[in-house]
């Protein structure tokens, strides 16, 4: 009998002893697994195609400012991806009407791709008239910062106790006669007061110290990998441009004249080593019509909101000018910049490749255009041509032009 027992035991050990082994083999192979299935989610194979490395990587060519960056569909509950460095006080703005939404659409979904997804900055949207519910979603779910909608107050989009009906009234009929561009519309003419005057004093302006201006269908060609609004800050720039040319004759007859008007009123607020020989030929005697064009636009809201800018404003709008006449948000920006601010302190963006029709500006230089994963066509280059005020920038700044200029002039 013991010796039965005895064998009973063994069995029972073998037995132990059997699935021991069993457990201990499948147990090894399942961690393995799952080992190297970590093994590929940190080198980034089960990543959207390679292009969305993890911390402690190399990030992939043209993504230097990448520190962390997650898949575009990141989890609920995991913070956004960011940018190195620190973050400046800065916003999107845009005006628009609720019709605008899919022509702004595209605007936002090029500004996202080439820039904001790694940047994450605010917008802010603005109109005249309250913004419907699909305008909201539609441009919240584009828009990888926080948005935010705002009305404008009447004042800043009404006619100024001031002027006379019956003589703008007239203005527009004889414009609307001569076919010029916007000439019988009183709404655009708001709009350019607005833009002159207004929009950097709206109250959700009023949390920021920069700004970058969208328009609806603008197109954007090139990456940019680094943070405009920090190279501005860091450079001591106050306004910018992409692209530069003349204006309407037309809209703007006595533009001048108050501006010569008000540079005598306030000598105190014209800039030492301004940039007059860009907006004039003979020493500020006339205009020459040079001016950078407002719809692209990054800037400091704080120079706009200083008294050089709005006593400039103020003289323009008791002068009637944006009612009387057409007179554009571009000119008067541009004139302020060239006469308020140093030279140094206005900036062109070579390599912020843009489009807002008809015009183009595609970076001067094969190697920044490829370097930043252009899409453009160097050939629709506006900056060389005829009709581009940006040479005689390069000329009063004593800055060379880029390299391959001489070769896009017509
Ligand atoms: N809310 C609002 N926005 C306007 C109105 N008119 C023009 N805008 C906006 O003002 C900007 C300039 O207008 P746009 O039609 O692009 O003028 P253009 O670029 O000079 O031809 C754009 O952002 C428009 O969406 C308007 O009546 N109401
Ligand atoms: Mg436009």
């Amino acid at each position: 009998m013991a010796s039965g027992t005895a064998r009973y035991l063994r069995y029972i050990l073998f037995a132990f002893f059997g699935l021991a082994v069993v457990y201990f083999i499948s147990s090894s192979s399942s961690t393995q697994r799952l080992g190297n299935l970590s093994e590929f989610t940190k080198s980034g194979i089960l990543s959207q195609a390679g292009k969305n490395p993890q911390a402690g990587q190399k990030p992939a060519d043209g993504d230097t400012n990448l520190s962390t960056e997650t898949t575009p569909n990141t989890p609920a509950g995991l913070p956004p991806a960011t940018a190195d460095g620190p973050r400046m006080n800065a916003t999107f703005v845009t005006l628009a009407r609720n019709s605008d939404l899919w022509e702004i659409a595209r605007s936002i979904r090029q500004v996202e791709d080439r820039f904001n997804r790694k940047f994450h900055y605010d917008w802010v949207f603005l109109n005249d008239k309250p913004f419907d519910e699909t305008f909201k979603k539609v441009t919240t779910s584009l828009v990888s910062g926080k948005t935010h909608y705002g009305q404008i107050p009447v004042e800043h989009w009404s006619f100024p106790d001031h002027i006379d009906q019956d003589r703008a009234r007239k203005v527009r009929e004889d414009m609307a006669q001569r076919k010029i561009i916007y000439g019988d519309s009183v709404s655009y003419r708001h709009m350019c007061r607005f833009e002159s005057g207004f929009f950097f004093r709206q109250e959700l302006m009023l949390n920021y110290e920069w700004y970058w201006r969208v328009e609806p269908s603008i197109e954007l060609f090139c990456d940019i990998d680094y943070d405009p609004f920090k190279f501005m800050a860091d450079n001591k720039k106050k306004y910018s441009f992409v692209l530069s040319l003349y204006e309407y004759v037309e809209t703007i007859p006595t533009l001048w004249d108050s501006t010569k008007k008000f540079m005598k009123a306030h000598p105190e607020h014209i800039a030492e080593g301004n940039s007059m020989g860009f907006l004039s030929d003979d020493g500020g005697e006339t205009y020459n019509h040079c001016h950078m064009w407002s719809n692209f636009e990054i800037g400091n809201l704080d120079w706009l909101r200083s008294k050089a800018y709005l006593d400039y404003f103020e003289a323009l709008d008791q002068d009637g000018g944006f009612f009387y006449e057409r007179w554009g948000d571009a000119p008067v920006h541009s004139i302020a910049a060239g006469l308020l601010l140093k030279k140094e302190e206005i900036h062109f963006f070579n390599d912020i490749a843009y489009y807002h029709v008809p015009f183009t500006h595609c970076p001067t230089g094969e190697k920044t255009r490829l370097d930043l994963k252009c899409h453009c066509n160097p050939k629709d280059n506006f900056d060389w041509k005829g009709y581009s005020c940006t040479s005689r920038f390069f000329d009063i700044n004593g800055l060379s032009k880029p390299e391959g200029y001489e070769n896009q002039q017509d």
